[in-house]
């Protein structure tokens, strides 16, 4: 599904290096994914993290689950890794001695949450301890560089996964800057973060890969300039023409930002 998008190709034409493998928290081979759809697990509330709730898996994306709280909305879905520390196997919580809670905005009365967690519960497809992966240890300290490239979640579209550059780095955390987009998509976060991958790891679990933004502006003064542009704007240039998608991406962030100086992206 990377028809316009090769990591080879643009790493030789930015002129830039890959973050190691080693500087992540991730398994060096992604774990397999075998859950299926409608299976239904315990998984942290990530609007109310002290929180354990029932699950249930809507998508599977590579190595990733998209999951949705039982007795939640449609609006507030999330993405793990078949091998996060934020879910587990349903009987986990109970073992440990704590209770299973409704989902932050649970859509019923919370006095009805136990009858609901029983008709919840009855009959499901519960995933199997088998198939939850463990999670891979800290790298001991942040190895990451200014310039690094990787491939990232898009925290405001949860389910993309983006080419982007280390930004910066301060202490325990890095910037993720997201090629090609202007700085709209960008975020601070730990080094050990689990929204972050090395270079390929989409290739290697099937997930799909975006392409960078081609939120490059394309000023005056460079459509004047007699030499053509570098080989990583031109290709940009293409794929604003062909894809469906960047006509859409130009225009929303055409208005909220006036058009800048050309960078590379
Ligand atoms: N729908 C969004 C997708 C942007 C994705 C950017 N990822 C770094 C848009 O077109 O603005």
């Amino acid at each position: 599904s990377n028809d316009h998008f090769n990591w080879e190709d643009y790493l030789r034409e930015t002129g830039s290096l890959s973050a190691p493998p080693h500087c992540f928290r991730q398994s060096k081979n992604p774990p397999s994914n075998d859950f299926k759809i409608g299976m239904k697990l315990e998984a942290h509330d990530p609007r109310n993290v002290t929180s354990v709730c029932i699950a249930t898996v809507i998508g599977i994306t590579g190595a990733r689950l998209r999951l949705r709280l039982d007795g939640s909305d449609n609006k507030n879905d999330f993405w793990r890794l078949v091998d996060s520390s934020d879910i587990q196997q349903i009987g986990t919580c109970e073992k440990k001695g704590d209770m299973l809670q409704p989902p932050l905005g649970f859509r019923m009365n919370a006095s009805s949450w136990p009858m609901f967690l029983l008709r919840t519960l009855n009959g499901a497809e519960m995933a199997p301890a088998a198939i939850f992966r463990k999670e891979p240890p800290k790298p001991p300290e942040n190895y990451f560089k200014v310039g690094m490239k990787l491939e990232a979640v898009d925290k405001k579209n949860p389910y993309l996964i983006c080419p982007a550059t280390i930004g910066d780095v301060k202490g325990d955390e890095v910037f993720i800057t997201f090629d090609g987009w202007r700085g709209a998509f960008d975020y601070w976060c730990k080094y050990d973060s689990r929204d972050i991958f090395p270079v390929g790891w989409c290739r290697l679990t099937g997930d799909a890969l975006q392409p960078p933004g081609n939120n490059i502006s394309i000023t005056k003064s460079i459509l004047n300039t007699p030499s053509s542009p570098p080989k990583a704007i031109r290709r940009s240039m293409q794929s604003a023409q062909k894809s469906p998608v960047p006509a859409q991406r130009g225009r929303k962030l055409g208005e909220s930002r006036s058009p800048g100086p050309v960078t590379a992206p």
